[in-house]
């Protein structure tokens, strides 16, 4: 019996090969991404693998793709729930995002502490609005939905598989095999001829859209490797030549801790498609929808500090328009400098990050010896009777996956903002694909919860913790 978590590591790796061979500079990224791991490991020792042992780090990917319609979505859920990825958090892109991104998405990963320590590949997965007024209008959207019903992105054998591998948790290894097999080209890019004239039609609406909408099959978009340095990596990238954007999204390079999650991408590469003419004939063109993209995780954050980012995003958008020729990254670090805590502990006893909590071994020691601990998490982490271990952030933030769809758009695309958009949250995505759209803030907050439960019971205290 192959398991979920092995035939998870196994699409992964099998992707990650598919991938370097249709977008060469994607193996420079990871090979300067191991090298970069390689050195912060050397330079920081044990440290460099607070946030994940060098294992994980360095086999962790998370890919993209984009689907249509609800049941596409439905379906893909059941691909990535026979490799025990479950979908985390609820992302509403047309918002976030300044130019025309019509999608809503949503995470497929592992959700439990030891699935992630054994591969915590992750899919972010989006799905078009075709119903959106601000993006299409009633013809379009007829036109869109009706080619979209009449695609099939996975074969009712890989489906069927998918099924009896999750219902099993795994599969025998011929089976995990023929799974494989039909699983990863699901996502290759297609060879079969794009029809220029409707691809065309929808790029005048957005570049997603067509991407999406302007094919029959799907494929994932990027595959990204985690770094430990990102800023370093940034810098090797550019200096072999390849042409970054020209930020890294999220947090910035700062002195305290690494909080959520930092990305940046090399710009969408412009690669050979046959191409169908009204007239029938077929050309060869050139279509940009494929990028290479690097990330660094760092601790996930609670509501509270969650809301205390969003409002030093707003901070440094404002000090950046009031000071245009200041970086943006120099006014982002002086207002986390500022505002956010310069230590994992404080982090922690201001509630703001998330950690697990582990008894030390002094507090053994102590407790044979007759001394009584404290009764607040913070004093027993001032006084060493518990270590905090912080837990890495796992999902993705929505205004840096805008950022990165739109790096990577030929043209900003047209929404009509006069017009109301299709309302669409966690529970709407949750009823559309058959499956709970979980919050990650409880994800996180349980692992929490878990550990402080598991330190009260050694310390002899009853359960709540101050
Ligand atoms: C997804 C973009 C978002 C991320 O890492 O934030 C993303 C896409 O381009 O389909 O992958
Ligand atoms: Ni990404």
């Amino acid at each position: 019996m192959i398991s979920q978590w092995q035939l998870r590591a196994a699409f992964a790796a099998r992707l990650s090969d598919m991938y370097g061979r249709e977008v060469p500079a994607y193996t420079t990224l990871v090979d300067v991404s191991r090298e970069v791991n390689e050195d912060v490991l050397r330079a920081r020792g044990a440290d460099a693998e607070r946030l994940g042992s060098i294992g994980r780090v360095t086999a962790e990917r998370h890919g993209a793709i984009r689907v249509g319609t609800p049941q596409e979505m439905q379906q893909v859920a059941r691909v990535f729930g026979a490799l025990g990825m479950h979908p985390v958090g609820f992302y509403d892109l047309r918002e976030a995002a300044a130019s025309a991104v019509p999608v809503v998405s949503t995470a497929f990963r592992p959700i439990d502490g030891e699935e992630l320590a054994r591969n915590p590949f992750r899919v972010f997965t989006s799905m078009l609005t075709p119903a959106d007024p601000r993006f299409f209008d009633d013809e379009l959207r007829a036109r869109l939905e009706t080619f979209l019903s009449e695609r099939e992105l996975f074969s009712p054998e890989l489906l069927t598989l998918a099924d009896r591998a999750e219902a099993e948790g795994g599969l025998p290894e011929a089976e995990a095999e023929r799974f494989l097999q039909l699983a990863v080209p699901t996502f290759e890019l297609s060879t079969e001829p794009v029809d220029k004239a409707w691809y065309e039609t929808l790029e005048r609406v957005s570049a997603v859209a067509a991407d999406i909408g302007g094919v029959r099959s799907t494929h994932i978009n990027h595959l990204t490797p985690r770094v430990l340095d990102i800023d370093e990596l940034y810098r090797r990238m550019t200096e072999r030549g390849i042409e970054m954007i020209d930020t890294i999204q999220g947090p910035p390079a700062w002195k305290g801790p690494d909080v959520l999650l930092r990305q940046t991408s090399f710009r969408a590469l412009a690669e050979p498609r046959a191409l169908r003419l009204p007239d029938g004939t077929v050309t060869s063109g050139t279509l940009r929808v494929r990028f290479g993209e690097v990330e660094a995780r760092g601790i996930a954050l609670t509501r509270e500090g969650r809301a205390l980012y969003d409002r030093l995003l707003t901070t440094v958008d404002r000090a950046a328009a009031a000071q245009p020729h200041t970086p943006r990254s120099e006014l982002a670090r002086a207002a986390w400098t500022e505002h956010l805590p310069h230590t994992e502990n404080e982090l922690a006893a201001q509630g703001l990050a998330y950690f697990t909590y582990h008894l030390a071994h002094l507090a053994r020691e102590r407790l044979r010896a007759g001394n009584r601990p404290p009764t607040s998490i913070t004093e027993l982490v001032e006084q060493g009777w518990v270590h905090a271990q912080p837990i890495v952030y796992e999902d993705f933030l929505p205004r840096s996956a805008a950022g990165i769809f739109q790096s990577n758009l030929t043209g900003e695309g047209a929404k009509n903002s006069d017009r109301t958009g299709t309302a669409y949250d966690a529970e709407w995505l949750s009823g559309a694909i058959g499956r709970d759209v979980l919050d990650p803030f409880a994800l996180y907050e349980q692992q929490q919860n878990h550990s402080l439960a598991l330190v009260a019971r050694e310390l002899g205290l009853d359960g709540a913790f101050k």
